[in-house]
């Protein structure tokens, strides 16, 4: 065919076409793969620091059942929520200074930075299973076990033990049991009262959204 003055056009306009959708699709996985390549390389963690306190009961609304505390005056709600893929160095204050006994595996620090914590400005990674021990703050799942020892009387003044520990969070995120593994509760053996009650001794984690 001859090519008149508008097929000439009309080619060079197609060829356009198609340079265009040939940069398209260049970009198109281009995009994809700088999407793929964001999903491979894992974000570096964030940092956190936390402060809880355990409050020893003792008020007229809770008795004298012992607490985990976020603002050293409420129970933690039912579910506590932390980042996801954090670094979190947690200072807990304990004005408990009931010491018990837990089962041996608990009164040694687990899944920890260094399966240490440091208490009272000296570091720890294990304590006599009897009479040391108020409380933990355990996360079976996560193999996470922090022991937190008795704070001390002098006179009438209740000085807590001051417990500073650094753990990291999965990435992933999910729901996890955390437990007080020191029966400090009431009922059969300290394992009811508190012990069953979400937010006070038992209660959920919430890891990342
Ligand atoms: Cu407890």
């Amino acid at each position: 065919m001859k090519m008149t003055r508008n097929n000439h056009r009309i080619g060079r306009i197609a060829a356009a076409a198609a340079t265009f959708a040939l940069i398209g699709l260049a970009a198109a996985g281009c995009g994809q793969q700088q999407a793929a390549g964001n999903a491979k390389a894992a974000a570096p963690p964030t940092k956190a620091s936390l402060s809880w306190t355990i409050v020893d009961g003792g008020n007229a609304q809770h008795n004298t059942w012992p607490f985990f505390s976020q603002d050293g005056k409420n129970p933690f709600p039912a579910t506590l929520n932390l980042p996801a893929n954090a670094v979190i160095t947690l200072t807990i204050k304990n004005y408990d200074d009931g010491g018990g006994d837990v089962p041996a595996a608990y009164a040694k620090v687990t899944g920890t930075v260094g399966n240490v914590e440091t208490v009272n400005g000296k570091q720890e990674s294990s304590f006599s299973a009897s009479g040391v021990i108020a409380h933990t703050f355990t996360v079976a799942e996560l193999g996470l076990n922090i022991p937190l020892v008795a704070a001390t009387d002098q006179g009438s003044t209740v000085v807590p033990s001051v417990t500073v520990v650094t753990f990291k969070t999965p990435a992933k995120a999910g729901t996890y049991t955390w437990q007080c593994m020191q029966p400090c509760g009431s009922g059969a053996g300290g394992w009811g009262g508190a012990m069953t009650t979400a937010g006070w001794m038992a209660g959920s984690v919430q890891i990342g959204d």
